[in-house]
């Protein structure tokens, strides 16, 4: 490695003393993405263009702050994100958490209204109050908000593809509690271009997808002027694997694009951008996550000075909200979860994060119950009234190494966003495919670096505790509890409810609303149109909210004329053993084994890597799928939101000998057995092993095994020994 040229001669000599043998190159290390991170920093290391101008508080380029007094006159607002089963028992939650120190609402929606299904639907079985509140109607919404007052309350809702009837149900219930729109305060996520690039929560295809994101910011803008029209989101880029700075780039890309979307929506950048707020991942590498939100602000307030010269400082401020990292999450010694949220949370604050969330400890096992959740609230409540941290505006501001960081961090993000531009913006950039790619090689290299242990995870790769055999992972002994829920009894009782609705309403009214929406849809709009509620999606989607027509029936409307948007699966290819090692040991004996395998039966192992459900959270298939293609292995990658059906199906298509089905979202207690059901329809299951992996509580392992899964592996699974396990199986299987 080349030195830095700047460090101080007497330093390093004194520090070559203290290493004696060790090399000096070894203390000199660099970030994910190549950024020299140094033992020791200088003065000389503070940029020129670090200017004082640049380092003022509350003013352009607001890099230590949106705010001049920051937490000292109000700290970040405590919004945890919550909700599953009913919209009942979802509200009873919120109100206990409002009670016990909660500052904001924040609500997780399930899958099934995610992608604009009713709970009634075949498609959505395994998925209806399981990862979220099931909302069918307004009448849902009404029962989630009961006694908790909407022109008091800002309430965040994580909606993206149903962003038109959700949001919709939400100004129709707060209607009905009798608060005006422009009172209403929060913040809708709104972000499709992130789901096309990792989440997968789409509905239609990216242009018609734009138009209702433009028609939101007009709507919000000229009636909801308090409400926040979109949540610009890193955090499901770095959830999925993107490095730091394709993090800050990407999010910082994508904001660009919506500027320009709502300038086409008819809209100025001042009508707009002061409403924008964005929403980042707060990972384990604690300087580096400081500094990316210190280099948002920095990027964001010049690149929209230098792009739409906005009259308003607002629109230059960027705001956000961070969530600790889920990924960084482990099944393993779970109770370290509680230490590393601690530690993101840290860094979310002293990066200046306007609203947080903190996770709860088990969530990488399962469903958080009370008991976890109070511990997340807690770990924000602490660090705001007991340690002194809200007392002092960015408190890293002038530090030699945070303000080259810093720096360091804008000028890789930087180079990225130019890319992006050049190709045209975002939604150019993302229909090359180029972003997802970035973003998934990222994961694999990242991935392979844990399983080398060039990466150290504590109680996962390092200093395990108790081994499990039957897992396929080291874990304690000790069970975490996890909340259950009654999948069918939730999906019983939502389609009792819709069931009245339906009997309740006027029906010719609904047609009525629906076609209005439909005709809209189909109308060419010219650009930078006026504002008129009647012509716009959102204003409509109001109409069909009061009228009662359902979070279905809305979607499906605007789908038979734009269609449902379904993307191509492709797999990394390299990047997983280009990080473990050609030569690793743990590499060749899994690969001599595949080439025995083949040798013997004629071709190699095939495995169908499958996602099945509403459940759209990839990174896992997509990491295995490369993983085991690089050792190997002939991998299919099926489609996402399949069917048990469709499922079996490809595996007979196919001819595979295992099915590996990637859960991230609950589903698995229905779906894995209705899967098993229908390879044993096709005489197959005798031949062909079912594996499982994901988010699966160590609760369930018996249960799936009994049904016939063969192995279950958690987080934390290496790679190269799955693929043994897997091997193993197998190949005692075809002995039989
Ligand atoms: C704040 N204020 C101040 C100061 N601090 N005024 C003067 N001096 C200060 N020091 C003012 C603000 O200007 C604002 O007033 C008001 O106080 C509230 O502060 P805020 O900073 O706007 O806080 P907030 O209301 O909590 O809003 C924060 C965000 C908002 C980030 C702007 O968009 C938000 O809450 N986002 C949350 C998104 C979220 O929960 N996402 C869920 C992700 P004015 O409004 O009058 O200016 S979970 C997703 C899962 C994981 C998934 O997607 O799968």
């Amino acid at each position: 490695m080349r030195l830095a040229s700047n460090v101080p001669e007497s330093w390093l000599k004194l520090a070559k003393k203290e290493l004696r043998d060790t090399p000096i190159e070894t203390i000199f290390r660099k970030t994910e993405d190549g950024i020299e991170v140094k033992p020791v920093y200088t003065s000389q290391d503070l940029a020129s263009n670090v200017t004082e101008e640049e380092l003022s508080c509350g003013t352009f380029p607001y890099t230590r702050g949106p705010h001049a007094t920051m937490y000292t006159h109000r700290p970040w607002t405590v919004r945890q994100y919550a909700g599953f089963s009913t919209a009942q028992e979802s509200n009873q939650f919120y109100k206990k958490a409002l009670s016990k120190g909660q500052m904001g609402l924040s609500v997780a929606f399930d899958l099934a209204t995610h992608r604009g299904y009713d709970s009634d639907h075949d498609r959505v079985k395994g998925d209806v109050g399981m990862a979220g509140v099931a909302i069918d109607s307004v009448e849902d919404m009404k029962i989630l908000f009961d006694g908790i007052p909407l022109d008091k309350m800002s309430v965040s809702m994580t909606m993206n593809g149903a962003v038109l009837p959700v949001l919709a149900m939400y100004v129709v219930a707060a209607e009905e509690q009798g608060v005006k729109q422009e009172l209403l305060t929060g913040t809708i996520q709104n972000d499709i271009l992130k789901e096309f690039m990792v989440r997968n929560t789409y509905i239609y295809p990216p242009e018609p997808s734009m138009r209702i994101i433009g028609d939101i910011m007009s709507y919000t803008s000229n009636n909801m002027p308090k409400y926040n029209s979109i949540s610009i989101s890193g955090y499901h880029l770095q959830e999925a694997g993107a490095s730091t700075a394709l993090e800050l780039a990407f999010t910082i890309a994508d904001g660009l694009e919506y500027v320009r979307c709502g300038v086409k929506a008819g809209c100025t950048v001042d009508q707009v951008a002061p409403r924008f707020s964005f929403f980042f991942g707060i990972g384990m590498n604690f300087y580096v996550e400081v500094a990316k939100l210190r280099a948002a602000r920095r990027l964001w307030a010049h690149y929209i000075k230098n792009k739409f010269t906005p009259k308003s400082d607002k629109s230059l401020m960027l705001r956000t909200h961070c969530q600790t990292s889920g990924y960084s999450l482990t099944e393993q010694d779970p109770y370290n979860n509680i230490i590393r949220t601690t530690i993101e949370a840290m860094a979310a604050a002293m990066g200046g994060t306007q609203s947080l969330h903190t996770n709860s400890f088990d969530e990488a096992i399962g469903l958080p119950t009370e008991f976890s959740s109070r511990l997340a609230r807690n770990t924000q409540l602490i660090l705001q009234e007991e340690t002194g941290i809200t007392h002092v505006v960015d408190p890293w501001g002038g530090s030699y190494m945070m303000e080259k960081l810093t720096n360091d961090l804008y000028q890789v993000a930087d180079q990225i966003i130019q890319e992006v531009e050049q190709m045209g913006g975002m939604t150019k950039a993302i229909e090359t495919g180029m972003p997802k790619n970035k973003i998934e090689e990222a994961a694999t290299r990242k991935q392979a670096k844990i399983d080398s242990r060039a990466e150290v995870i504590v109680g996962v790769n390092k200093y395990q505790v108790a081994s499990n055999p039957s897992s396929s992972t080291s874990s304690n002994d000790d069970q975490v509890e996890v909340l259950q829920i009654d999948n069918q009894k939730v999906r019983n009782g939502q389609i009792e409810l819709l069931n009245r609705i339906r009997e309740t309403r006027s029906e010719e009214q609904v047609a009525e609303c629906l076609t209005a929406l439909q005709n809209e849809a189909t109308r060419q709009r010219s650009d930078n149109e006026p504002f008129n509620a009647d012509t716009n999606l959102m204003g409509l989607a109001i109409r069909a909210a009061r009228a009662r027509c359902t979070v279905g029936e809305i979607s499906y409307a605007l789908e038979q004329v734009w269609g449902r948007h379904s993307p191509n699966s492709q797999v990394v290819s390299g990047a997983y053993i280009g990080a473990y090692g050609q030569d690793h040991s743990d590499i060749s004996s899994v690969r001599e084994r595949v080439n025995a395998f083949a040798d013997k039966h004629g071709r190699r192992p095939r495995i169908l890597v499958c996602k099945m459900g509403q459940d759209g959270h990839d990174r896992g298939a997509k990491v295995i799928s490369s993983g085991f293609a690089d050792l190997g292995f002939d991998v299919d990658v099926g489609p996402l939101f399949q069917t048990p059906k469709e499922v079996a199906r490809q595996a007979v298509d196919n001819d595979v000998h295992v099915v590996g089905v990637s859960s991230q979202a609950a589903g698995h207690k229905t779906l894995i057995p209705a899967l098993i059901e229908e390879l044993s329809k096709q005489e197959l299951h005798k031949n062909v092993l079912v594996i499982a992996g994901g988010v699966i509580p160590q609760q369930d392992y018996e249960m799936l095994y009994q049904t016939g899964v063969s192995l279950v592996f958690g987080p934390g699974t290496k790679i190269p020994s799955a693929a043994n396990s897997v091997l193993e199986c197998l190949e005692k299987r075809l002995q039989e």
